[in-house]
Order: C-alpha cells, then sequence, then structure tokens
C-alpha cells in the first residue's frame, strides 16, 4: 500500500491508505515501549481516524520485526506512574485502551515480534489480533511490580477463560504465536514477511462490510463486560440510528415548527 504520512510524531507514525489508517509505535530502541508522550500521540491519532469518514479500519503496529510493544517506558517510571516532560505522572494508557474500545470501527493490531506488558493489553483490547510467525506473547507485571486488574485481567479472562488469563499473570510465562492462536489471543499466525500484506487483506474484507453494522457489532460485542457504560454506548448507536429515521426527524421538525408533532403514520412494529 501507499502509506501516505498524515502527522509528524516523535513517537509515533501515523499514515493512511485507501480506507486505512496505520498507527505505528516506534521506539524500537526500547522494544516500542510507550511512555506518556507516546500514549498521547496515540490517542490523537485515533480521534483523527475516528473523526475521517475515509478511514473505515485502523492497524496499530510496531516499528521493526523485533516488537510489536514491551509496555511502559520502565526508565521513566516514577513512584505513582509514568513521569511525561514536566514530571507529571501518568497510566493514561488506560484511557487509550477505552478508546481503542470505544471508536466505532474495527482496529486490527499487527504483531511481530513481542506483545509483552502493558503492550501485551494493547493487542488484546484490540478487535482482531494478526500474528507474525515470530510474535511473543506475555505479561510481566508481578515481576517487575504493576498489574493491569482491568481490561488486562477481566478482558483476558473473557477472550481466554480465567485459568488460562490467571496462568498468564500469575507466572509471566511466554507464549509463541502458536500457542496464542490455540488459546484464542490472536486470529491468525502468518508468515513475518507477509504480516502487513496479510492485515490489510483483513482490513480490505471489513471495509466493504456496512460501516454501521460493524458500528453497531462492535459496541455489542463490548456491552456486557463494560456494564452502563457499555450499554451508554450500544445504546447511542440506537439513537444515532432513530436519528436518521424521519419517525425521529418528526420530532425534530416539530419543535422547531412550533407545532404538535404527529407520529401518526409511523408503524408499530411487531
Ligand atoms: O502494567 C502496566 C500498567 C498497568 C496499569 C496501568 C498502566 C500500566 C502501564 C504499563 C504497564 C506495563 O507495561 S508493566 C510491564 C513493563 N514491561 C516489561 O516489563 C517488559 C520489559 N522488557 C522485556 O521483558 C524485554 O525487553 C522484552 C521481552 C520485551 C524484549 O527482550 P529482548 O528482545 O531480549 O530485548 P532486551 O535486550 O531486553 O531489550 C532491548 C532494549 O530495550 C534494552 O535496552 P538496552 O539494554 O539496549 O539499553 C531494554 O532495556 C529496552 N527495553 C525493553 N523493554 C523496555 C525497555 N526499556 C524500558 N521499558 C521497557 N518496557
Amino acid at each position: 500500500l501507499d502509506w501516505q504520512c498524515v502527522q509528524e510524531y516523535s513517537d509515533i507514525r501515523y499514515e493512511k491508505a485507501e480506507g486505512i489508517a496505520k498507527i505505528t509505535l516506534n521506539r524500537p530502541e526500547v522494544r516500542n515501549a510507550f511512555r506518556p508522550q507516546t500514549i498521547s500521540e496515540i490517542r490523537a491519532a485515533l480521534s483523527d481516524a475516528r473523526f475521517d469518514e475515509q478511514v473505515g479500519v485502523v492497524i496499530l503496529t510496531g516499528q521493526g520485526d523485533l516488537a510489536f510493544c514491551s509496555g511502559g517506558d520502565q526508565r521513566v517510571r516514577g513512584d505513582s506512574g509514568y513521569q511525561d516532560d514536566t514530571g507529571t505522572h501518568h497510566l493514561n494508557v488506560l484511557d487509550l485502551q477505552k478508546e481503542i474500545r470505544s471508536i466505532p470501527k474495527p482496529v486490527i493490531a499487527m504483531v511481530a515480534g513481542y506483545a509483552i506488558g502493558g503492550g501485551h493489553v494493547l493487542h488484546l483490547v484490540c478487535d482482531i489480533t494478526i500474528a507474525a510467525e515470530n510474535a511473543r506473547f506475555g505479561q510481566t507485571g508481578p515481576k517487575v511490580g504493576s498489574f493491569d486488574g482491568g481490561f488486562g485481567a477481566s478482558y483476558m479472562a473473557s477472550l481466554i477463560g480465567p485459568k488460562k488469563a490467571k496462568e498468564i499473570w500469575f507466572m509471566c510465562r511466554q507464549y509463541d504465536a502458536v500457542q496464542a492462536l490455540n488459546m484464542g489471543l490472536v486470529n491468525t499466525v502468518v508468515p513475518l514477511a507477509e504480516l502487513e500484506k496479510e492485515t490489510v487483506q483483513w482490513a480490505r474484507e471489513m471495509l466493504v462490510q456496512s460501516p454501521i453494522a460493524l458500528r453497531v457489532l462492535k459496541s455489542a460485542f463490548n456491552a456486557g463486560l463494560d456494564g452502563q457504560a457499555g450499554i451508554q454506548e450500544l445504546a447511542g448507536n440506537a439513537t444515532m440510528l432513530f436519528y436518521m429515521t424521519e419517525e425521529g426527524q418528526e420530532g425534530r421538525n416539530a419543535y422547531l415548527e412550533k407545532r404538535q408533532p404527529d407520529f401518526s403514520r409511523f408503524k408499530r412494529q411487531p
């Protein structure tokens, strides 16, 4: 694909081509570990992808073949979070996780090499994961003095079952791509040389589908686990669809025309 740079960033690359937005963590010297700045930049790119009507699918990936992402940059880990240039401590990857889940477009994690720690949770919360044969997955929290008891635990458990999820967290082992596939952690495993080609193929197969169907399905998949916030998102889609109907518009029109609404022509569906 002929990727076009959308905007220059320091920690990521943000490109688009043919309805696909690609966000690449670009800190290969630390296996694409993220610092607060990295997360802010991804959030900005994701927001752009959300509002761009031409974008139908987002790919999240890491620079190079060695890593997707190795989690929080331990060099800037302070005593209550990851420090930005002003010294403020953040756990802002948690906001990004929510945004990946709520952007109403499929997000595909394209994983070569390590997806570890907070980097592993990032691929987890993506809708689809395409793994290269050299991909390696795992959590390190209990080893490095951290844990993600949010989606990192609960969503992982809903994905692969509580037994496997506890094994991954309690033992901090690493798993290869085939093990990950067998657990249901990833959708497919492909040779490294074909990783992007295959990922783009998956994106294209989604791009031809109904945008609203994918949007509502994505929020429906999240709704149960997300509780009231999940219902709010799903219901927001119902409101959007209602606004798109003549019945919904009759209410607005009547208000603006200062008359009583006439809903009599609209059927009560069985
Ligand atoms: O748990 C959370 C959170 C929970 C709640 C809320 C927010 C959270 C936010 C973040 C996190 C976390 O991510 S905690 C987990 C942090 N990550 C790790 O513990 C992984 C650390 N890295 C590794 O285990 C390994 O580097 C690796 C398996 C990914 C790759 O191993 P490899 O290929 O043998 O490379 P290695 O030599 O270890 O690393 C290459 C360079 O990258 C090293 O630097 P150098 O010696 O060349 O100067 C290494 O220090 C650096 N590097 C790798 N990962 C990180 C890192 N530097 C800083 N932070 C890293 N995460």
